[in-house]
């Protein structure tokens, strides 16, 4: 370590450096009250969606994109960076984010980045304020009796007759209609000005902050479907079998239906394990509870307690009867200020899939709270990479599903047991292998066409079934929906409109879960990664603590490696499932 201190204390030069240094000062302090204008700003128009709000968040948008994209910062920026050698790492990666900033809103388009602004902007709106709806609607297209996104997934989850799943399952792709025009324009906005900052498209504007191309990017993912493909190829044959007998229908020949799914995408193929349904657990608890658990699970590695702030100003739950506001229903955590203020927007109700959720999203707020320290510059308060963010509370979600977990908590009584291949299976629907083809296939297959490929707006339909089908073997329900002109399914998923070009990050993130689940449960507790606790070990916090307070300090392959000793590698998951592998196989095996 003090060799590494020394040679760049050598390397750097005085001048340069204290240069260099001023500079990045300047940007801060101006920066920093920008960003926190429009997070707030961004916060108001999610959380109460109105005219005023959505007007105040461009506003805010429009101001910090002409900071961050001033063409006299870029190229200071540029002309540091191009005395790399003089400076010290840390500054370096602070440019390399400054010049990123940049990238997603040049100053010499002031036009092209505030007209996509407001439409971002514009298209959140109608995307929150969205109204799904079983029955007609009156003239003016206001549903009688509207559903939350809560009550869809419930139904889906739940109902056993497939004329009432079809019902509800279209119901939820309603929101797509009001929402294709936007994405197709906000597709060409997002790419000129990409293009302009010259990246090969706004995907490959994203995907540069891994330091990949689009098509790297895009290899990668195919590589790692291609790992979890003979698993998944059993758990889906194992599936159509159990819904089909479930709901009194003939097994499917190919693929499954989306509507018989539990999840409105297909990505999670929740409550088919007879015996392990913990939902009932979770139905007498209040909903502030979910959040205090997750707390407490964070809190037993030895994190803070969360901050007053966290609960003062948090929009945890549903919006109670009788009032008429509009909230995002996408679970979110938020980072306002890059300092103390953090918050989550969720809808949580007692059940074991907010549980879930409230641990992912204390994960993103614990890795706040880890990287806010003087140590690591406010432009570097972020993830080793996105997927390491998105990763984080995906392990803490498979940690708290551990079966000696809930015991410990008292959320099962103290004498349940689960037979480990349920388990395993539960863990594979839920979390994982149903989720992998969605994540590395559907999803960013979609949006790389989309953007690298200029997919036609009049293609969006056919191209996401084809999509679907191909990896996640997942049909839709009435083949008339692709000729449908209106119909948007892809603009259904959040992501596509307010998370764009990013989805990938979550399969990276649950293939980095499996390596860190790995290392904590063998090296750390030396336990069967299967059967594992995690709660109280303060080792565990440590090692967890370690990645997070770094942010985005270091490369995320090295942060990678120096955690594990591994590279990016689907080693560790399909070590995982391997049990469950062979499981499958000799039950689909009898089946036939
Ligand atoms: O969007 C999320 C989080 C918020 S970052 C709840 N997730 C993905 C999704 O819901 O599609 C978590 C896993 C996948
Ligand atoms: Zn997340």
């Amino acid at each position: 370590m003090l060799t590494l201190v020394l040679s760049v204390a050598l390397a750097a030069e005085p001048a340069a450096v204290a240069g260099a240094q001023s500079f990045l000062d300047d940007y801060h302090s101006l920066f920093l009250r920008l960003y926190t204008l429009d997070a707030n700003a961004s916060w108001d128009a999610a959380t109460d969606v109105s005219p005023l709000n959505e007007g105040r968040a461009t506003a805010a948008s429009q101001a910090t994109a002409a900071f961050v994209g001033d063409p006299r910062i870029i190229a200071e920026a540029r002309a540091w960076k191009a005395r790399s050698a003089e400076l010290t790492p840390l500054q370096v990666r602070q440019l390399d984010a400054i010049l990123y900033a940049a990238g997603d809103a040049p100053g010499d388009q002031t036009l092209l980045v505030n007209t996509r602004i407001a439409a971002e902007t514009r298209l959140r709106g109608v995307q929150d304020a969205f109204e799904y709806c079983l029955e007609a609607r009156d003239a003016a297209g206001k549903c009688p009796h509207p559903l939350s996104a809560n009550d869809i997934d419930e139904k889906l989850g739940t109902s056993v007759d497939v004329a009432e799943r079809l019902k509800v399952w279209t119901a939820a792709k309603e929101i797509g209609v009001p929402l294709k025009g936007g994405l197709a324009e906000l597709r060409t906005l997002r790419n000129d000005v990409a293009r302009k900052s010259g990246y090969s498209s706004y995907f490959g504007y994203q995907v540069s902050e891994y330091g990949m191309t689009a098509d790297e990017m895009m290899a990668l993912l195919d590589q790692l479907n291609r790992d979890m493909a003979p698993l998944y190829k059993e758990l889906h044959t194992w599936t159509k079998r159990k819904l089909a007998a479930r709901y009194g229908q003939p097994v499917p020949a190919g693929d499954i239906p989306a509507h018989w799914l539990p999840n409105r995408w297909g990505q999670e193929w929740g409550g088919l394990v007879d015996g392990v349904d913990l939902d009932p657990y979770f139905a007498d608890k209040k909903p502030e509870w979910i959040t205090k658990s997750a707390e407490q699970f964070y809190v037993s590695l030895g994190f803070p307690a969360l901050p007053p702030v966290f609960w003062e100003k948090s929009d945890l739950f549903p919006v109670p009867d009788g009032q008429t506001r509009h909230k995002n229903s996408h679970a979110s955590a938020w980072h306002l200020d890059l300092d103390g203020d953090i918050r989550s927007l969720m809808s949580i109700q007692p059940d074991a899939n907010w549980f879930g959720t409230a641990h992912h999203e204390l994960g993103h707020i614990y890795y706040y709270v880890s990287y806010t320290r003087p140590e690591v510059p406010p432009v570097l308060r972020r993830g080793a990479n996105r997927a390491f963010h998105e990763g984080i509370g995906e392990l803490a979600n498979v940690a708290a599903f551990q079966p000696a977990y809930l015991r410990q908590m008292g959320i099962v009584p103290k004498n349940h047991k689960v037979d480990p291949v349920k388990q395993l299976l539960k863990e594979a629907l839920e979390q994982t292998v149903a989720f992998v083809p969605f994540a590395t296939g559907t999803m960013s297959r979609f949006e790389y066409e989309l953007y690298e490929k200029e997919l036609p707006a009049d293609q969006f339909q056919a191209r996401w079934w084809a999509i679907v089908g191909q990896y996640q073997g997942i049909a839709v329900p009435d083949a008339a929906r692709l000729a449908d002109a209106a119909a948007c399914d892809a603009c259904t998923k959040t992501h596509v409109i307010d998370d764009p070009a990013q989805y990938y990050d979550y399969a990276l993130a649950t293939v980095i879960k499996y390596q860190l689940h790995e290392h904590i449960a063998r090296k750390i507790l030396k336990q069967d990664p299967h059967d594992c606790n995690y709660y109280d070990n303060k080792e565990v916090g440590a090692f967890l603590r370690g990645i997070l307070e770094k942010g985005s300090t270091e490369d995320w392959r090295k942060v990678l490696r120096d955690a594990t000793g591994e590279e990016l590698s689907t080693r560790a998951m399909v070590a995982h499932f391997e049990p469950l592998r062979k499981w499958l196989e000799k039950e689909n095996k009898k089946a036939r």
